[in-house]
């Protein structure tokens, strides 16, 4: 084997900087992952011209003949990040038939450059080593081998990449401002009031809210909470509830820490309740967004109403290879940062959303009933706006239902999305992408039943015959149930995510029990097996809204059920109030993909056990669940846009792009995070957190998708929590 080994230092390098002392660590930090390629791919990538694949360990792509640029057949890796005045060594083994540029640069405008160099490949495998210095700092720095412009088509072969270099260890490196930790939107009047602070001093501490005008407005001290596994911080707890002055601007100060300023007020989350579900209007599908219900820079043309580029969703046609039928499936909403609609999960969050507005109705809550609460079309029709928002999604899962006379008659398709995953960013009318029906699946057949059960109850009073088309989709969904009880969503991911789920015991239950309560069928409750539990519900889980159903509808279920319920919710509530208050910051849910949700969804549980005890110690754990999202925390950040001063700005969304083309919007007001996920499934997440502490894992970066990403089922749980922390 034939070894070149050069080394080179960019041209421009100051003699200055030459005599750069290296990293103080034994052992230079790795900045490329997988560079061995012992684990597949992920997270390399080819152009879309240059298939790739891992052949007897190494990453190989065919390379076309008749490109032009460098840059039109690249394979690479990106999110990797850099440091400003630091040396990266560049090393790999290639094997080809031309010569190529290795680039190591950013990977957007200006593209500045740390390692650009050309080689020459032959079929031996030679090894290269250069090295270059960084002049900027940041996250997204990327490596390339670009093969364009080759006179022959030929395998172009990488393997044992490895890029050193930097000083601060991957994952480390991150500054959360202020140790004083609150609710950096704001405050109930007479509401709890606590803040969660680092420090390391065993002993308490004393503490002083200041006004907007800096005098002192009351003083205290720490108490010690101790260490906090979930953050490896070591946190004290300061209480300054007795302070109830209506005000804006109010810092809490402890040593020379100060906290982001926040306001106390009578009513914090009135805006927000709207907020929440204004998310839902912005991402409907098949609609025009206009200006005068969402603001010139969230305004977009409709999406997926087979304009062209689009293809779709007026006559999509199932998956090769699958149905024969076609099926207009305009409308819904998006599900999240990508153009998929699930109807797994579109039906969970859609039944949230049903719930807030029962709960308001049972409950005199008349805000929550408000016809004229958000900025929609439908605003002023005599229909509450929560309703008409449900209705647009309950339109596209009734879409979603097999036709009568195809095989599988009554069952819903899991979802429709593009055939391959689209790029960043990209409005939804721009989307070129074939889009498909996938297959049905018992699981987004009983999503349609619960959310059209629930629909028929509901819309009785305000469109009969809307209710009877709810309530005729879900029996006949119940009924293909039936017949088809395993029909389980594959794993793929292909354009798309899952929703796969092999266990749907929960999901007949929690249809069962929505269809109880709309038809007083007592053939449904035998059916009713799932009970709710420490493990609470979520897309895949979603037994425990049975419990749920029930205790909003005691007169329609028989009584032990109902008594047996509610006690399940006390129980489960209790244990989340247990498990939040023994938490340095106050979460009463799990880090795991879409956190945040799983604490607004335990949130939603210890608040419907206050709405049957009116035990005040509910309530207050439920606002301190919200000061959690909005920023009492460990990353001292507000995962709510527009509200905090360290909010989310950057969320995973295809057209929310800002930080990657600055003519796109940040998310509008009220879009929630996903949140802290030690999982670290995206590359971003992977370069830039490793080792996170579980309540650490998260970027405000648009690249990071498993922490960072926006989702329906997510925003419908901070809707319902934000309409209860409103109300009394
Ligand atoms: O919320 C989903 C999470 O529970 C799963 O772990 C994850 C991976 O399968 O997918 C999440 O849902 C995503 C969906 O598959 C596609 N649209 C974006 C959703 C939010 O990230």
């Amino acid at each position: 084997m034939t070894t070149t080994r050069r080394l080179s230092v960019t041209a421009l390098l100051p003699l200055l900087l030459i005599g750069l002392a290296p990293p103080a660590h034994a052992q230079p930090y790795q900045r490329v992952l997988n560079g061995s390629f012992d684990t597949g791919k992920t997270p390399w990538w080819s152009s879309g011209n240059t298939p790739s694949r891992v052949e007897a360990g190494r990453l190989c792509a065919d390379i076309p003949a008749g490109t032009t640029n460098p840059w039109d057949a690249m394979i690479g890796q990106n999110e990797i990040p850099v440091e400003a005045g630091q040396p990266y060594t560049l090393r790999f083994t290639a094997t080809g038939k031309a010569s190529i540029r290795i680039n190591l640069q950013l990977n957007a405008p200006p593209h500045t450059g740390t390692i650009n160099k050309q080689v020459t490949l032959t079929e031996t495998p030679q090894t290269f080593e250069f090295t270059g210095l960084s002049t900027v700092a940041s996250r997204h720095a990327q490596v390339s081998f670009q093969a364009g412009g080759a006179t022959q088509s030929y395998t172009l072969c990488v393997d044992d990449v490895s890029l050193t270099g930097g000083v601060i260890p991957p994952g480390g490196g991150w500054h959360y401002g202020s140790a004083v930790r609150v609710n950096q939107h704001g405050y109930q009047t007479d509401g709890p009031k606590q803040a969660s602070i680092v420090d390391t001093a065993t002993q308490s501490l004393p503490w002083q809210v200041n006004n907007a005008t800096g005098a002192v407005v009351a003083t205290g001290r720490t108490r010690v909470h101790g260490q906090d596994p979930a953050s490896r911080d070591h946190v004290h707890l300061a209480d300054f509830s007795q302070l109830r002055a209506r005000g804006t601007g109010y810092t809490l100060v402890v040593g020379k820490e100060v906290s982001e300023p926040f306001d106390l007020l009578d009513r914090p989350y009135e805006q927000l309740r709207r907020d929440a579900l204004q998310y839902f209007f912005h991402n409907r599908s098949g609609l025009p967004i206009e200006a005068q219900h969402v603001g010139a820079a969230h305004a977009r043309p409709a999406g997926h109403l087979d304009i062209a580029p689009n293809k779709g969703d007026t006559a999509v046609p199932c998956l090769p290879g699958g149905c024969a039928h076609a099926l207009d499936v305009r409308g819904g909403w998006y599900d999240a940062g990508d153009h998929g609609k699930y109807v797994v999960n579109g039906g969970l969050a859609v039944w949230q959303l049903l719930d807030l507005y029962e709960r308001a109705r049972d409950r005199w809550d008349l805000t929550g009933q408000r016809d004229g609460l958000l900025r929609i079309p439908e605003q002023r029709n005599g229909v509450p706006d929560v309703l008409d928002e449900a209705r647009w999604q309950l339109e596209f899962l009734l879409r979603m239902q097999v036709p009568a006379g195809a095989p599988l008659a009554g069952m819903a398709h899991h979802k429709i999305h593009d055939l391959a995953w689209t790029g960043h960013p990209l409005l939804p009318h721009l989307d070129p992408q074939p889009r498909y029906l996938h297959p049905p699946s018992t699981a987004a057949t009983l999503n349609l039943a619960a959310a059209g059960a629930r629909c028929a109850r509901i819309w009785t009073r305000w469109d009969r015959a809307f209710a009877q088309r709810c309530q005729a989709a879900a029996e006949t969904a119940w009924q293909a149930a039936l017949r088809h009880p395993d029909r389980f969503a594959p794993r793929e991911t292909a354009g798309g995510g899952p929703y796969d789920d092999t266990d749907v015991r929960d999901e007949f239950s929690w249809a069962a029990a929505e269809l109880h309560a709309t038809t007083g069928d007592p053939g449904y409750l035998r059916h009713l097996t799932s009970t709710l539990t420490p493990a609470g519900f979520s897309w895949k889980d979603t037994g425990g809204l049975a419990d749920l159903t029930i205790a909003r509808h005691p007169l329609r279920f028989p009584l032990d059920r109902v008594l047996a319920a509610r006690q399940r919710i006390r129980t489960v509530a209790d244990g989340y109030v247990r498990h939040q208050q023994t938490q340095g910051y106050p979460n009463p849910g799990e880090y795991v993909w879409g956190s945040t949700s799983s604490t607004a969804n335990n949130a939603m549980i210890i608040a419907t056990a206050y709405d049957l005890t009116g035990r005040p110690g509910y309530r207050d754990a439920v606002l301190a669940a919200m000061d959690y999202l909005l920023g009492r925390n460990a990353l001292n950040q507000s995962f709510v846009s527009g509200y905090g001063e360290r909010a989310s700005r950057n969320q995973h969304h295809r057209h929310w792009a800002n930080q990657l083309d600055p003519k796109l919007p940040n998310p509008p007001a009220g879009a929630l995070a996903g949140g802290p996920n030690p999982g670290l499934q995206d590359p971003v997440a992977q370069q830039n957190l490793p080792g996170c502490a579980p309540a650490k894992c998260y970027l405000d970066d648009i690249g990071s998708f498993s922490t960072n990403e926006v989702a329906i089922n997510w925003n419908s749980a901070l809707a319902w929590v934000a309409a209860f922390a409103d109300t009394r």
